[in-house]
């Protein structure tokens, strides 16, 4: 990282209709990607993971300062003491916390307290956001945090879908467990739980539609 100083940028110029071309092949990537709710138990390639963390921490950040932390969890006992803490917290949710309007939003996507994916899947990426800098005790200032740290989720989940990965945004709430269970800094608080694998081989996923781009989209 240059602190000081200037550099020329590298910046590739396409001619326009590579361009074009370039945003319409994403587009279409990006659209096949779906949440995943059920994995296989099958290993990832070796590598691909770090790869794609290293895409999401190229995201911008609030005066560069890079306010996030990306712990990947393999182990299976770990693995499991995640699953049942999320398990115990969505189970008081499902019960109570999250009310009917709430409940009769999620009916479509079949979701329950059931979270079989934090177990089968084989590798579950924690993304913490530091709500403030602390190197050797001393406390830093840091800025548009939820913004920076959910550009860097976005880097990351379009990084593993185009890589060939499945995965799942998994927000169990309250999400105080994963910094005691993984043992975080205190100015870390969990951000995203991201199962990460292959789907199941029977895997089915709710049919859903997407607004179109005139629902979306205003041009002036
Ligand atoms: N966190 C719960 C409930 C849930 C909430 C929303 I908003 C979703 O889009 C999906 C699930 C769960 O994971 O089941």
């Amino acid at each position: 990282m240059t602190e000081k100083g200037f550099i020329p940028l590298a910046f590739e110029r396409k001619d326009p209709e590579s361009v074009a071309e370039a945003a319409r092949a994403f587009r279409a990537v990006m659209e096949t990607r779906r949440s995943v709710r059920e994995f296989s138990r099958e290993e990832l390639p070796e590598g691909v993971i770090e790869e794609c963390l290293r895409a999401a921490g190229s995201a911008p950040s609030g005066a560069n300062l890079q306010p996030w932390s990306f712990v990947v969890v393999r182990d299976p006992a770990l693995k499991r003491r995640i699953r049942e803490a999320a398990e115990a917290e969505e189970r008081e949710n499902y019960e109570w916390r999250m009310g009917e309007e709430w409940l009769k939003d999620l009916e479509p996507l079949g979701t329950d307290d059931h979270k079989p994916f934090l177990e089968d899947a084989p590798a579950l990426i924690v993304i913490f956001r530091q709500a403030y800098g602390l190197e050797d005790e001393v406390k830093r200032k840091h800025y548009y945090v939820m913004e920076s740290v959910g550009i860097a989720a976005g880097f990351l989940l379009a990084a593993l879908h185009q890589a060939g990965l499945a995965t799942l945004t998994h927000t169990p709430s309250p999400m105080g467990f994963l910094e005691e269970i993984l043992e975080r800094p205190r100015n870390e608080r969990a951000y995203l739980l991201i199962p990460v694998g292959y789907p199941a081989e029977d895997c089915e996923v709710p049919d859903i539609t997407r607004k179109s781009p005139e629902d979306f989209i205003t041009w002036k």
